[in-house]
C-alpha cells in the first residue's frame, strides 16, 4: 500500500510536488503523457508529402504549415537553417548542463549521510548522465556530432546552465537542487515535450518521466531536515536560501532582454516565455514551502489576486550575466573537472572506436565469405583491451 511519506493533518505533503504516487489531477506528469499521445497522433496525421525538388518557398510553405498544425518536424525534412541552429544550440546547452550538472551533486556521494541516500544520489546522478547522452543524440540528427559540440563546451563556446556554477556546501544542498532546481528544469522541460522539432520532444518525454521522481527525492530530503533537529532544520533553510534566486535565474533573462524567445516560440521549439515559466515555477514553490515547513527568501512575495499568481522579486539578472560569461563561483572548477575528466576518458573512446572498426571489418569481411559470426560479449572485451 502506498503511504504518505509523511503525514500533515492527513494531507500528503507531495500533493503538489511532480511525480507523486497520488494520482493528483492535471500534475506534470499527466501533462508529459498528454504531449506523448498528441506526439503519437501526429504522427498519424498527414499533411501530404514534402514537396520535391529545388523549390524553397514551397519547402518553406510546408514547413510553416508543419508548425502551423502543431505536427512535428523530423531529421529528413527540410528545415530553415535558423531553425537548425537554433535547435542545436539550445539542445547541446542542454545537454552540457546535465553532464555538468552530475558535478555539484557527485561532490556528496561519498558523504551522503546513509547507504541508503548514496544509493539514491547515485542514481539520481547516473540518470542525469543518460539525459546529457539521449540530448546528444537528439542534436546529432540535426547534422553535428557529439564530438563538434562537446568540443565547442572545452573550447568555452558553447554554454551550460548558469545554475551548476553554484557551490554545493552542506548536504541540504542536495535537497535543494532536487525541489528547486530539478523543480525549474521540470517546469521549463515539461512544454519542450511538445516542442516542434521530433527528436527534441521524444527526448524531452522520456527525460521528464525519468526526473520524475528527483524532484521528489529533494522535497523528501529537505522534509526530512526541515523536521529533525533545530540545526538540521537551519541547514535545510539556509540550502533553501542560498539557491532559490540561483534557480529563478535558470529560466533565463527577463522577456524584454531575451534574444531567442518570440523566434523560437513562433517555430514551437519553446512554448512558454521565460517569465511565463518563472512566474509558473514561483506559484508552484509557495505552497510546498509552506508544507516543508520552510520560507522563501523574498519579503515581497505575495498572492496577487488581480493576477491570480504571486507577485514575487525577480533574481539579479546582473549576476546571471556575469555567471553566463565565465564569471561564477565555480564556473573555472566545473570547466576544470569536465576538461580533466574528458582528457582521462581518451583512451575509453579510443578503444570504442577500435572496436567499432573491428566489427566493420568483420562485418565486410562476413559478407565477402557468407559468414556471419557470433556478436559476443567477449568481442567487446578484447576490442576494449
Ligand atoms: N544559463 O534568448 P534567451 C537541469 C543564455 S537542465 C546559461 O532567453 P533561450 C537538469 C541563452 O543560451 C538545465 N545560459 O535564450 C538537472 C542565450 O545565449 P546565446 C538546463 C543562459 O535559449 C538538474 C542567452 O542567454 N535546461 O537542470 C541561461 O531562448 C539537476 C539569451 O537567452 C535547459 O537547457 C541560463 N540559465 O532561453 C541536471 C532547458 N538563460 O546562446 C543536473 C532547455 C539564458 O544566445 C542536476 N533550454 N541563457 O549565447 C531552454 O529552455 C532555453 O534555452 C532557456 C533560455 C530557457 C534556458
Amino acid at each position: 500500500m502506498l503511504q504518505p511519506i509523511a503525514g500533515s493533518g492527513g494531507i500528503c505533503n507531495t500533493r503538489v510536488v511532480y511525480g507523486n504516487d497520488f494520482g493528483v489531477p492535471d500534475s506534470l506528469l499527466d501533462q508529459v503523457d498528454e504531449a506523448e499521445r498528441a506526439l503519437a497522433e501526429a504522427a498519424r496525421s498527414d499533411l501530404g508529402a514534402e514537396p520535391d525538388g529545388t523549390d524553397e518557398v514551397a519547402k518553406q510553405a510546408y514547413f510553416d504549415a508543419v508548425i502551423a498544425a502543431d505536427q512535428k518536424i523530423e531529421p529528413r525534412d527540410w528545415m530553415p537553417e535558423g531553425y537548425r541552429k537554433t535547435l542545436i544550440r539550445q539542445i547541446a546547452q542542454h545537454a552540457h548542463s546535465e553532464i555538468i550538472g552530475m558535478q555539484p551533486e557527485g561532490n556528496w556521494i561519498t558523504r551522503a549521510p546513509s547507504l541508503k541516500r548514496k544509493a539514491i544520489l547515485l542514481a539520481k546522478v547516473q540518470d542525469e548522465a543518460g539525459h546529457g547522452l539521449y540530448l546528444y543524440a537528439a542534436a546529432e540528427t540535426l547534422g553535428v556530432s557529439r564530438e563538434e559540440l562537446v568540443d565547442l563546451l572545452l573550447q568555452g563556446r558553447q554554454k551550460y546552465s548558469s545554475i551548476f556554477n553554484y557551490p554545493t556546501l552542506t548536504w541540504a544542498d542536495i535537497g535543494a537542487i532536487g525541489w528547486l532546481v530539478d523543480g525549474a528544469a521540470i517546469v521549463n522541460q515539461v512544454p519542450l515535450c511538445r516542442s516542434s522539432y521530433g527528436p527534441y520532444a521524444r527526448a524531452m518525454i522520456r527525460i521528464c518521466k525519468e526526473e520524475s521522481f528527483h524532484q521528489r527525492q529533494g522535497y523528501e530530503i529537505l522534509y526530512t531536515l526541515s523536521h529533525g533537529t533545530p540545526a538540521q532544520r537551519e541547514m535545510a533553510q539556509d540550502a533553501v536560501n542560498r539557491w532559490w534566486y540561483p534557480s529563478l535565474a535558470m529560466f533565463g533573462p527577463p522577456d524584454s532582454e531575451s534574444t531567442h524567445s518570440e523566434q523560437s516560440m513562433a517555430w514551437r521549439i519553446k512554448r512558454f516565455s521565460n517569465d511565463e515559466l518563472r512566474q509558473r515555477f514561483v506559484d508552484m514553490c509557495v505552497g510546498q514551502a509552506e508544507v516543508l515547513g520552510l520560507t522563501l527568501p523574498d519579503p515581497n512575495l505575495r498572492w496577487n489576486e488581480e493576477r491570480q499568481a504571486y507577485d514575487f522579486t525577480p533574481p539579479d539578472f546582473g549576476e546571471l550575466m556575469r555567471v553566463i560569461s565565465g564569471d561564477g563561483p565555480c564556473n573555472r572548477q566545473r570547466m576544470a573537472h569536465r576538461r580533466r575528466a574528458h582528457s582521462e576518458g581518451a583512451w575509453v573512446r579510443e578503444a570504442a572506436a577500435a572496436y567499432a572498426a573491428k566489427r566493420a571489418r568483420r562485418a565486410t569481411e562476413g559478407r565477402a565469405t557468407g559468414e556471419s559470426g557470433p556478436d559476443r560479449a567477449s568481442d567487446a572485451l578484447a576490442g576494449a583491451a
